[in-house]
């Protein structure tokens, strides 16, 4: 996988560069020597050599079935990126709750205020269209029609100290650029995203959100982040009131108030921080009128969570050395991704040279320097 694209751009490189331009020097001399015929010829071999060189480009590209954009037009490299992506798009989360799927479960509509009459519906995952099942979570986000997967309600159990996860697996490493909900019930009084940056590593907090920071998380209200310490998890209370009971909106910027965003080519720790493999939401409260502490059924029903969408805006982290991320078969049989490597590199993040291309010590690509693996060959 990783090999296909790199001996095919090895061709025109700057040897035949040079020799190109020694030709067209020797042409002109050669024109200014012996005259217009001569000097067509020249001509005409120059431009038929560089056509050939755009040509076998060209061509090397049309084999790979795509255009590279890690190699520029004259065949040198360059950091190239996979397309910005919804990485949560139809990817199916592991949620540790979910309504109606031991039996049907009434839920009230949250109407607002003490006393006020409740509608009441049923939730039912054997029935297609009472169903609030999790793939509902990352489906195609259609404004006119809306799907949401939806928690058992307060009156199951699901409030404080107990909690609701949803986890995503990506399939490989993401630079993530945002992490977003769309909410169909309240906004949780508190919840956090975290994220992990391989399968078998520790849950990382990115970001709490709460109206009782200290108390829920133990940590102050802040939003601010210092240069020495920025890959802490902030907890903020701003996205965390009842209102609006529907339709509320959560989205989380990666790089945003972290001082070195503006140099995060050079930033190995937020190039670690944007980095991820599987994203949790960890739903540890529910907001409520604080009508729930009389015991009322039809009040406890009508407190759960439900969400619209959940997005992971970001890239397949190939490290600069990869413009694709392809679907692969892993050992087990399980699908994932992995960059279609270019650079002489190879592995699922193009995080290591090719055998025998080791000349120059593996690097990550950025804008000055693509940091090619160098080999015998190349
Ligand atoms: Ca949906």
């Amino acid at each position: 996988m990783a090999r296909r694209g790199s001996g095919a751009q090895t061709g025109p490189r700057a040897g035949s560069w040079t020799s190109a331009v020694n030709m067209w020097v020797f042409g002109l001399l050669g024109m200014w020597c012996l005259g217009v015929g001569v000097r067509g010829q020249y001509q005409y071999g120059y431009v038929a050599r560089q056509q050939q060189q755009r040509l076998d480009a060209s061509q090397d590209q049309v084999d790979l079935g795509r255009t590279s954009r890690c190699y520029d037009d004259q065949a040198r490299p360059q950091k190239c990126v996979p397309e910005f992506v919804n990485a949560a798009f139809n990817l199916r989360a592991d949620v540790t709750n979910t309504c109606g799927e031991s039996r049907p479960q009434k839920y009230c509509l949250q109407t607002g205020g003490y006393g006020s009459r409740k509608s009441c519906e049923v939730c039912n995952a054997a029935i297609p269209d009472l169903a609030h099942p999790p793939e509902f979570l990352t489906d195609f986000n259609n404004n006119d029609n809306q799907t949401w997967w939806q928690s058992e309600t307060m009156f199951e159990g699901i409030q404080y100290p107990n909690q609701v996860n949803i986890t995503l697996n990506l399939m490989k490493a993401f630079d993530i650029t945002y992490v977003r909900l769309f909410f169909r019930s309240p906004r949780p009084e508190s919840f956090a995203i975290l994220k992990r940056t391989s399968e078998d590593s520790e849950w990382v907090p990115y970001q709490y959100y709460s109206g009782s920071c200290r108390d829920t998380y133990g940590f102050p209200d802040s939003t601010y982040v210092r240069r020495e310490d920025e890959t802490r998890a902030l907890c903020t209370s701003e996205f965390s009131d009842i209102s609006p009971l529907t339709g509320g909106n959560v989205a989380f910027s990666t790089l945003e108030g972290r001082p070195s965003a503006f140099n995060f080519e050079n930033s190995t720790e937020l190039q670690e921080w944007v980095t991820a493999t599987d994203i949790r939401i960890m739903l540890d409260r529910l907001n409520t009128f604080r009508d729930e502490v009389f015991g009322d059924p039809e009040v406890l029903k009508s407190y759960f969570y439900a969400i619209t969408d959940f997005a992971v805006g970001g890239r397949c982290k190939c490290n600069g050395h990869a413009s694709e991320c392809v679907e692969s078969t892993g050992l087990y049989g399980d699908r994932r991704l992995v960059c279609r490597c270019e650079h002489n590199t190879m592995g699922p993040d193009c995080g290591q040279c090719l055998p025998f291309y080791n000349d120059a010590p593996w690097g990550r690509a950025t804008s000055s320097n693509a940091h090619e693996c160098l080999g015998r060959w190349s």
